[in-house]
């Protein structure tokens, strides 16, 4: 223990002179669990009691000052004292109070620092309420001191933005006392504790402050964020209660309370913490771990779309890349993209105009692949087409040093095929990027069968490199996430054959939180590569009995265009907004009436339900078949790679708030319609017998 008296196996409290020291030491991120809790108001109590000290200065020890409440601990029965109770404790002090800041202070962690009577926080470190992140709100009296300190806008900035703010922003603000160079944090609890005794460090109770109304502030916050987030009930509810700052302090808090309760009950709660700990569980498996190979310079094959918003990426990270291309305009068209890529970084304030100039001048361009001769890591990312990529693994065989790893960024090919035409199929893997490749968190990592495990550890140490979410995959047709829409995209088409309207599908699918429409989508991507894929399938042969959904598109495409970039595809883009192509309704009646289809009608619950539940059946089958590791995998490939409204936690944390009965229920009532396309994955059906969900597989 840092100091020498323990009120719990986390909290400790020692004297200095006049000054009592209160260290928090719970890794990793002084989280306030129960011990915590429990230990902060017995050292704030005992130290009161004990009257000895003019001053107490809480610290922490570790990597940061207390980083929040403990998110595990949502959902589990609530244990005394509350985080709340903790705060009001320290905020009663009859002993001035000091907190010291290092790290992040973030959410409850911040609001412990509001209930002390003054904050010095380290140089560097950040401070914030991202609790809206979390699908609740600040609950500890967040929203009622910060008020007090900064004002009702400047509360309402931080709570509802969830940001990280650099504390001289707080010290500008109020929401932060003082700033110090840094240094250890006991020895500045200890200089702190001294300067409030000696009164030059004023000290004084949050709570006594009273607050400056903002209406406008509020009733225009309340607007934008029912506007932009209608789903996420917690944004209105943090507003509101920021409003409540104005009352009296037990008022507010309490109100506070009744708000965060309705919160923590909601499933929004459930699927952002979902989102929380999955992102980071995703590379905690034993595959990402263990001996790695060099990272110091990257080589790209290829220029396109792909390949530049790669190179991008790479740079950004600060990795040389040596990008190559067969021609030298379509190298010069690479280096223009990712030109302004960087420049597009720069103007949305992810990077600074420096780093910008040093990351350009780590880009290499080259027409020879000879030029690769010297690069720890190659990421191919040419045309799909098996041919060109065994024509360049093949050479890269030879050109590549030993020990160097070739990746393809393939989103569907055989890796396996790709690295039997190599000599080194252990140094071949799959690092599957999504567009655009610089700003899309997701990283599909493809295990080839005989990858080596180093070779593997590096594509999750790139990823982490990258500030990409790596993901394990198995090798199939689309991996895990084109696989899995492959399935689901069907299900659109059946829905739009059988009777709803493609502007149907994209209001119901908006509704339930896609951010846009599938025929919005596909007309904002182009509808020509659906239709090659489709032409691809059908010259290959399409599976016997498969109910065929592509004829609508097709004509759509044959007749109308591609979408936004032919100005006509599902929509007209003639205003810029998209507006139903009435040509569109002439060709779907058209195809009903080839195929003898009466159109039903579709509610936009039975558009989601059917929607969902090809999504999960066949997110089922990719897990059940281990092309995904865990149900988690699932969820964060289609919460960073395709848009998945992350307050519903990804496809498979929704399917258990359905519950596996009911999908096996609603698969064989479809299945009447279609036998083929509608089966019961064998896993679901277990996991109906057995009662289990996809979460006691992530454990
Ligand atoms: N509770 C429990 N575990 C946490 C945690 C938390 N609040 N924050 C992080 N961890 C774990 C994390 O799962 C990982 O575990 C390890 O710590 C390192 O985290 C009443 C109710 C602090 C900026 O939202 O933003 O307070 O994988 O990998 O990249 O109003 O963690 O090693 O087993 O992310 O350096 C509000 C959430 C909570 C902060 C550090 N606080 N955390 O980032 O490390 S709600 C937050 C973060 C609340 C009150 C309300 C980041 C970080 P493992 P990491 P990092």
């Amino acid at each position: 223990m840092a100091e020498s008296n323990a009120t719990s196996d986390v909290v400790s409290y020692g004297y200095e002179g006049e000054v009592a020291l209160v260290c928090v030491d719970n890794p990793p991120v002084n989280a306030t669990g129960i011990a915590v809790r429990q230990g902060l108001v017995d050292a704030f109590k005992a130290i009161n009691d004990e009257g000895k000290a003019k001053a107490i200065a809480l610290y922490c020890a570790g990597r940061t000052f207390i980083a929040g409440a403990d998110i595990r601990e949502f959902g589990q029965p609530r244990k005394d004292p509350s985080l709340p109770e903790v705060c009001n404790a320290l905020e009663a002090s009859a002993i001035p109070t000091v907190s010291v800041i290092h790290g992040t202070a973030l959410g409850g962690g911040y609001e412990v620092a509001l209930a002390t009577h003054a904050r010095v926080a380290l140089k560097g470190a950040k401070f914030g309420l991202p609790e809206v992140l979390l699908g609740i709100i600040p609950g500890a009296g967040g929203t009622q001191r910060l008020p007090r300190l900064s004002g009702i806008p400047f509360t309402l900035d931080i709570a509802v933005s969830g940001r990280h703010a650099k504390v001289e922003e707080g010290v500008d603000k109020g929401a932060i006392d003082r700033v110090v160079e840094a240094g250890d944090p006991r020895d500045i609890a200890i200089a702190m504790g001294q300067e409030v005794i000696a009164g030059t460090l004023p000290t004084r109770r949050t709570g006594d402050i009273d607050v400056t109304p903002d209406e406008a502030a509020i009733n225009s916050t309340l607007a934008m964020v029912e506007k932009k987030n209608p789903h996420l009930i917690n944004l209105a509810e943090c507003v509101k209660a920021i409003a409540a700052s104005t009352k009296p302090l037990m008022e507010g808090l309490a109100e506070e309370r009744e708000r965060i309760m309705r919160c923590i009950e909601s499933p929004q709660r459930s699927g952002l913490i979902h989102a929380f700990f999955g992102e980071r569980a995703v590379s905690n498996i034993p595959e990402a771990k263990g001996e790695t190979r060099a990272l110091d310079k990257i080589g790209v094959i290829g220029g396109g779309t792909m390949g530049s918003g790669i190179t991008t990426s790479c740079l950004m990270a600060g990795i040389p890349v040596r990008l190559i291309e067969v021609q030298q305009e379509g190298l010069d068209r690479g280096v223009a993209t990712i030109t302004k890529n960087l420049d597009g970084a720069v103007s949305r304030g992810k990077m600074s105009q420096d780093k910008r100039d040093a990351a350009l001048a780590m880009l290499e361009p080259s027409l020879a692949m000879e030029d690769l001769s010297d690069v720890d890591l190659v990421i191919e990312a040419v045309f799909e087409k098996m041919e060109i990529k065994k024509d360049i693994f093949g050479k890269l065989d030879t050109i590549c040093k030993p020990g160097a790893i070739l990746a393809s960024n393939t989103s569907y090919l055989d890796i396996n095929a790709i690295a039997n035409m190599t000599n080194r199929p252990q140094d071949v893997l799959g690092l599957h990027f999504f567009s655009p490749a610089h700003v899309m968190r997701l990283l599909e990592i493809v295990q080839g069968e005989k990858t080596a495990p180093d070779a593997l550890a590096t594509g999750f140490a790139l990823a982490k490199k990258l500030k990409k979410v790596g993901v394990l995959a198995q090798v199939c047709d689309g991996f895990i996430g084109n696989r899995i829409l492959g399935h689901y995209g069907k299900v659109i088409s059946y829905l739009v054959l059988d009777g709803a309207s493609p502007a149907d599908v994209d209001r119901a699918l908006e509704g339930f939180g896609m951010a846009m429409g599938p025929h919005k989508v596909g007309d904002l991507a182009g509808l020509d590569i659906g239709y090659m894929t489709r032409q691809r399938r059908k010259e290959e042969g399409l599976p016997a009995n498969e109910r065929y959904g592509g004829d609508i598109a097709d004509l759509i495409c044959e007749r109308e265009g591609y979408g936004r970039k032919t100005g006509k595809g599902y929509y007209l883009y003639e205003t810029g907004a998209p507006v139903p192509n009435p040509a569109v309704e002439e060709i779907i009646n058209e195809v009903r009436a080839d195929k003898g289809i009466t159109p039903k009608t579709f509610s936009d619950q039975d558009i989601v339900d059917r929607y969902m539940t090809a999504f999960i059946s066949e997110a089922a089958r990719v897990v059940e078949d281990g092309t995904a590791k865990r149900p988690v995998d699932v969820d964060m490939v289609f919460l960073f790679g395709y848009g998945f409204p992350r307050h519903r936690g990804g496809p498979l944390h929704y399917a258990d708030s359905i519950g596996a009965k009911e999908l096996v229920a609603r698969i064989e009532a479809y299945a009447k319609e279609d036998p083929n396309y509608w089966q019961v994955p064998d896993l679901l059906r277990k996991m109906a017998e057995d009662g289990t969900t996809f979460a006691d597989m992530n454990k």
